[in-house]
């Protein structure tokens, strides 16, 4: 079955997505998620000049080949860019196979090892008491696991936390250069356990609490935090610090009982190689868009099931609903899954766009059953909601040093 055409497409139906569509011969089409957030029009760039060309006449049932192609073939195999791309192409050769199968791409990877996908909740606020409040409405809703985000008094723009409450989270279309937020460990330090305290005091120990750290701290740093929040028993500690240099992870490991994720900006399974065997983390957060898409991410959780690693892949806004549902599926079938995080069905306006089914029940998500990934885009909606150039903050310690966001 050979593949006809590839389309690209950039729409901001409240925050910007790029999106393929890969139609073969027979009018069988499959799409794909290639957004990378605040750098979306190098992958369109990447997509259009040097990859499309090439798999035009390819047998789209070659997910495989297709993918080494891709990988291998370009001799500059990774990068957030290139390897968006290429998990965009995977994303809906998968898709398509599904299609011609007439099954979902669960059933391809191997069959459901559950019932439903578990999934966290993002749950933030400006103060303690705002925190927990919405926290009781999360548990309210029947959600298990929950990540509470708390802005740090004296420091603006706490990532996560601010802008307009309703949507406290990465506004966009009002971002055309990249707005600066603050930070200071000290401050942070001396107010983040108040959090977990206070939420373990008023909700007890059954519902499942993570936390973001953002790559802020340093190694020690994050030991001093992960001994700090013992008591309150955390599924996880997330980016803790940078993943750059491995050894840091092994720092903290040798100090605190603190479970660890790390993972979203991983690219290939040899940057989470090291963290896996060496078993320095518990989850690993890949994300299909960013990761290679379902064939890496198979590959990904098979390795990390030899040593106790779970699945627990990257939600953000900025991965689009195709990426979403292709977790639904990884997450259905890895039998080392752990948990999705997951921040709602979104807008009707991004509803317009996406169409998917996928419901959410005491907690966990439940999708139907049909071929392919079970996401379709409408390209007319699409057309509505044109590229609004839009950056991620950059953060600056008191003294005006850059840090890592
Ligand atoms: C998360 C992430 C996001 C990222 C964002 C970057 O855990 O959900 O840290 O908030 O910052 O996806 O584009
Ligand atoms: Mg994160």
């Amino acid at each position: 079955m050979k593949i006809k055409e590839i389309k690209v497409f950039v729409c901001c139906p409240g925050r910007n997505f790029v999106t393929i569509k890969v139609i073969t011969e027979d009018a069988t089409y499959g799409i794909g998620d290639a957004t990378v957030n605040g750098r979306e029009m190098a992958v369109v760039a990447y997509l259009e000049e040097h990859v499309i060309p090439c798999l035009i006449g390819k047998d789209a049932q070659q997910i495989e080949d297709i993918w080494q192609y891709l990988y291998k073939g370009a001799y500059w195999q990774n990068g957030a860019i290139s390897i968006a791309a290429i998990s965009a192409i995977d994303m809906a050769l998968w898709d398509i196979k599904g299609k011609i199968a007439g099954l979902p791409v669960y059933q391809l990877l191997g069959g459901k090892s559950r019932k439903a996908v578990t999934v966290y909740a993002h749950v933030n606020g400006e103060t303690v008491d705002d925190v927990l409040n919405n926290l009781e409405v999360a548990i309210d809703q029947g959600y298990k696991v929950a990540r509470l985000q708390c802005t740090i008094p004296g420091i603006a723009g706490t990532y996560g936390t601010l802008g307009k409450k309703k949507n406290y989270y990465e506004l966009q279309g009002d971002r055309p250069l990249p707005p600066e937020h603050g930070w200071s460990t000290t401050k942070y330090l001396n107010f983040i356990t108040e959090l977990f305290k206070q939420a373990r005091e008023r909700f007890g120990y059954d519902i499942e609490l993570c936390h973001d750290v953002h790559s802020r701290l340093t190694p020690i740093e994050a030991v001093q935090l992960g001994k700090m929040l013992e008591p309150y028993r955390l599924k996880f500690l997330e980016d803790p610090v940078t993943y750059e240099n491995t050894d840091g992870y092994q720092v903290i490991r040798n100090q605190t009982a603190m479970p660890l994720a790390l993972g979203e900006k991983f690219n290939t399974i040899w940057d989470a190689k090291p963290f896996i065997e060496n078993q320095t983390i518990d989850f690993v957060r890949t994300a299909a868009t960013h990761g290679g898409g379902i064939t890496a991410l198979k590959k990904l959780a098979d390795f990390a099931a030899l040593y106790h690693v779970r699945m627990a892949p990257h939600g953000a806004p900025d991965l689009s609903p195709i990426c979403f549902m292709a977790h639904m599926h990884l997450d259905l079938w890895a039998p080392n899954f752990g948990v999705q995080e997951f921040i709602g069905f979104g807008t009707s306006t991004l509803n317009e766009v996406f169409k998917y089914k996928a419901e959410l029940k005491d907690g966990s998500i439940h999708i139907e059953d049909v071929p392919g990934i079970g996401v379709d885009f409408d390209e007319a909606a699409a057309e509505k909601y044109p590229y609004k150039r839009s950056y991620l903050p950059v953060t600056r310690l008191e003294d005006g040093t850059l840090w890592s966001w």
